[in-house]
């Protein structure tokens, strides 16, 4: 079993979970409108939806909990994470936050303007929105390998650089205040981003002085991929590496609530002493003072050592063999997922899996509900219903070339008798596939509209 690699920690606190049976499953999706988001924790087998926040903290984190200083300013644990910013990332100044989408919208409204350009590999959902709510345009120069599910180049999450020059070159230097790279590619399959590419990229800004940032949520995730597949970097340590990916950024924003094993919690760093003032205004003025961003101190503390726990080798090679192992699974059995599997996550490809539902009808969304229905699994739908947009003109919607049910796994969560359990409902489902039907939106927002869409079976 080549695959195998034990969990490399034991289980001292546990929290009991519970099956609804299929009639309640059925009557609680209703209830949700068909929307996960809106199902009851207490009412999902195994929770899926996210790999966000929903980490489970170390003892040392719980220890770190209770030396939490609850001054207002300066307390100790934010020169704690300062320290460890500092050690890993290597940037000058930072600023903690909330989430990463407080450090999101700190970053833009101190740099884009109303028709500004931010181009990304992929910009996730969260940061899309926040540069077009200061009036800029997110555009994804993802690889062309990025968009075929069943393309197994190593590093799918590189940004496309021969079409960042082009676009530099079209829309002019001046309009791009900052590029992005998204760091596991979580929007195109949780595909990693290679050094080379990280280099090239910021070899093509330099030219023009645009500023390089890195999404960093899945930094450790990213860099465990750098150590297995590139050439060169087999021998160094995961900080090493890291250090080498940062050194060619001039900032990031991080959720911590991904590769910080923390269940809330973000930050924003950069070099720029300019850019770190008028951040620190626009901090003071949305999440709090610099030294706690919206966080309780405690929260500081236990961000400043989930951090370095996610660099661990031990670790990150059990959390990719885990993924590996349940994408494996699927695989012998044919169900259709992006591949090589991701970081975080196992996506399957709901156009292969459900080739008789046009993406007008959510095959992605239909997908989400009979995983819940099947087997009390809470999935989520990155697809259509988080990625269409209506053209304002035309009035017509513009569909996402790819159309994904994610399988997020929680870090430190779930053993893999739980995975178990999802390959096999997954597996059945599978079989049953031609009996699952599209699906219609019956009431969306503009904005970020999966968290509260509502929907009903065609
Ligand atoms: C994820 C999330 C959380 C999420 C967001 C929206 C819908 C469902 C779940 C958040 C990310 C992310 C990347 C690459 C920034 C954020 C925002 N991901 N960049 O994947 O993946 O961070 O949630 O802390 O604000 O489930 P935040």
């Amino acid at each position: 079993m080549p695959n195998l690699v034990p969990e490399p920690y034991r289980i001292k606190a546990v929290e009991a979970i519970r099956l609804p049976i299929r009639a309640d499953r059925e009557a609680i999706l209703a209830h949700a409108a068909y929307n996960v988001f809106l199902i009851k924790s207490e009412d999902v087998y195994i929770d899926l939806l996210t790999d966000s926040g929903t980490s489970a903290m170390s003892d040392a984190q719980w220890a770190g909990l209770m030396v939490g200083d609850e001054a207002y300013a300066c307390c100790r644990n934010y020169y704690n994470l300062k320290g460890t910013i500092s050690e890993v990332f290597r940037f000058r100044y930072f600023l903690p936050t909330h989430q990463g989408r407080a450090a999101e919208k700190v970053l833009f409204a101190a740099v884009v303007k109303p028709g500004d350009y931010v181009p990304s590999n992929t910009h996730f959902d969260t940061t899309h929105a926040n540069i077009e709510a200061v009036g800029g345009h997110a555009v994804n120069l993802p690889l062309a390998e990025g968009l075929v599910p069943t393309s197994r180049h190593p590093f799918k999450g590189n940004m496309d650089v021969e079409r960042l020059q082009r676009f530099v070159e079209d829309v002019g230097a001046q309009r791009i205040p900052l590029a992005m790279l998204t760091i596991t590619n979580n929007s195109g399959g949780g595909q990693p981003v290679s050094l080379a590419n990280v280099r090239a990229v910021k070899e093509v800004l330099s030219q023009y002085g645009i500023p390089l940032f890195i999404d960093a949520c899945r930094y450790a995730e990213n860099v465990y991929f750098i150590k297995q597949r590139e050439e060169g970097y087999a021998d160094k340590t995961t900080l090493e590496i890291a250090h080498e990916v940062f050194s060619y950024a001039d900032g990031c924003t991080m959720s911590a609530k991904k590769d910080g094993l923390v269940n809330i919690g973000g930050f924003l760093a950069m070099n720029d002493e300019c850019l770190y003032q008028r951040a620190s205004q626009l901090l003071i003025l949305w999440e709090g003072f610099v030294t706690y961003g919206g966080l309780a101190s405690r929260d500081l503390e236990a961000m400043a050592r989930g951090l370095w726990e996610a660099l661990d080798e031990k670790y990150l090679q059990h959390r990719v063999a885990q993924v590996g192992y349940l994408a494996e699974r699927l695989l012998e059995r044919g169900v259709p997922i992006v591949e090589p599997p991701g970081g975080h996550a196992v996506y399957l490809d709901a156009r292969r899996f459900l080739p008789h539902i046009p993406q007008a009808q959510f095959p992605g969304q239909a997908l989400v509900a009979h995983v819940y229905l099947e087997g009390g699994i809470r999935a989520v739908e990155v697809g259509s219903v988080m990625f269409a947009r209506k053209d304002e003109t035309t009035g017509e919607w513009k569909y996402p070339e790819l159309e994904l049910v994610r399988l997020a796994i929680p870090r430190r969560v779930y053993t893999q008798s739980h995975l178990d359990y999802v390959a096999d409902v997954i597996i059945e489902l599978y079989h049953k596939r031609e009996q699952i039907h599209g699906m219609r939106c019956t009431y969306g927002l503009p904005v970020l509209r999966h968290f509260t869409a509502r929907f009903e079976f065609v």
